[in-house]
């Protein structure tokens, strides 16, 4: 399979960390790809008609997106420990932080498109301030969540901290370290796993 692919993707990095920590890296050809809204990348569009990163190509030619979805495939690809936990109490809490972190990404990219892609003009402080306000309360709801972060990570871990990592690599100034101590510890603790060390984001 092959997973088109941009190094400084966060919702990339959260599949490429579970595909290793799942032991299956070496299954996936990365094929790099550039995705930016105002320039469609017709290569990404004939796989995935929202023409976002990532997109898995399966060996049958078809295709799977978004990230959730690419990440719970990659775990049925093993026999191991599963990420997505089954049906149940605890698939809802992986599901959930998850969906916390993602949702941060979508506001920090947002926000990110708005200072870097729009021109100067027509940028608008109202949607720079909604989608900061998106960021600040689901950290401080994942600080709450944190104490209850399980030892052995499942996709909801990993989303959070791909989704920190991004916020240190495009949003250095923002201060959650110090707004959040537990969740930066946590952090901290998360970014030693060598599937996180092997995928720092760069670009
Ligand atoms: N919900 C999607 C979001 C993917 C996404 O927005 N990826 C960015 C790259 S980090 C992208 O492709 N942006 C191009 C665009 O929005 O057209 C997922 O989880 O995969």
């Amino acid at each position: 399979m092959k997973l088109l692919y941009s190094p400084a993707s966060p919702y990339v990095r959260k599949c490429v960390v579970l595909a290793h920590e799942t032991g299956i890296l070496d299954r996936i050809e990365l094929v790099g790809a550039t995705a930016v809204p105002v320039k469609i990348n017709e290569e990404i569009e004939r796989r995935n008609p929202l023409a976002k990163l990532p997109t898995l190509i399966l060996d049958d030619g078809s295709s799977l997106f978004d990230s959730p979805v690419i990440a719970e495939y990659l775990d049925s690809q093993h026999g191991g420990r599963k990420f997505f936990p089954p049906a149940g109490p605890a698939r809802w809490v992986a599901l959930r932080r998850q969906a916390m972190a993602d949702g941060v990404l979508d506001a920090a990219l947002l926000c990110r498109y708005e200072l870097t892609t729009r021109p100067a003009e027509y940028r608008w402080s109202a949607w720079i301030d909604g989608q900061m306000r998106k960021i600040h309360t689901t950290l401080a709801a994942l600080a709450t969540d944190v104490a209850g972060f399980a030892a052995e990570p499942s996709i909801g871990e990993i989303a959070v901290g791909c989704m920190l990592g991004y916020l240190d690599f495009r949003f250095p100034d923002e201060a959650w370290r110090s707004e959040h101590p537990a969740l930066a510890a946590w952090f901290d603790r998360f970014s030693d796993r060598p599937s996180m060390v092997a995928t720092k984001p760069v670009g």
